[in-house]
């Protein structure tokens, strides 16, 4: 029998507005691509800039995730390594293409966390990773793939 069951997840929710209060101003070219599209069922790795060196401090980066083929796929996101400094640098990720948009957050993301999965609710998905001023650790590696919506459960 196939179903589609929903791995609930440990979301360490830290401080909502800890991203939407911020003046969102990206270094040009420090982040690599910005867009990533994906055809069905295509993976691709997204790290924090200079993975796995350590990130530095100020950093703010976002990345818009979309599946191209297929409107119905959602995008899946599986944490590969993942160290942050904690409570200070987060990972946030959120539904569609507006990272200012509070009511699209998924999850905010600190400290060490192991191998796990989440998806989104439709076919775009936006990542945005912000550190404060000081104190840097290794970052992430992440992998993103569109798949439907029973793709990557266990
Ligand atoms: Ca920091």
């Amino acid at each position: 029998m196939l179903t589609c069951s929903t791995t609930k997840l440990s979301v360490i929710v830290i401080d909502l507005h800890y991203l939407f209060s911020r003046n969102l101003t990206q270094y040009p070219g420090e982040c690599g691509v910005g867009s990533l599209f994906l055809q069905v069922n295509e993976t691709q790795n997204l790290t924090s800039p200079g993975f796995p060196s350590l990130y530095r401090n100020d950093l703010i980066c976002r990345w818009i995730v979309t599946a191209i083929d297929a409107i119905e796929d959602i995008i899946w996101v599986k944490f590969i390594t993942f160290d942050l400094e904690r409570g200070y640098d987060f990972l946030q990720i959120g539904d569609g293409d507006d990272s200012s948009d509070e009511s699209s957050l998924i999850g905010s993301f600190t400290g060490r966390l192991k191998l796990h999965v989440l998806s989104s609710n439709e076919f775009q998905l936006w990542i945005v990773i912000v550190t404060d001023s000081s104190g840097i650790s290794q970052g992430f590696h992440i992998e993103v793939t569109s798949m439907g919506r029973c793709g990557m459960s266990n």
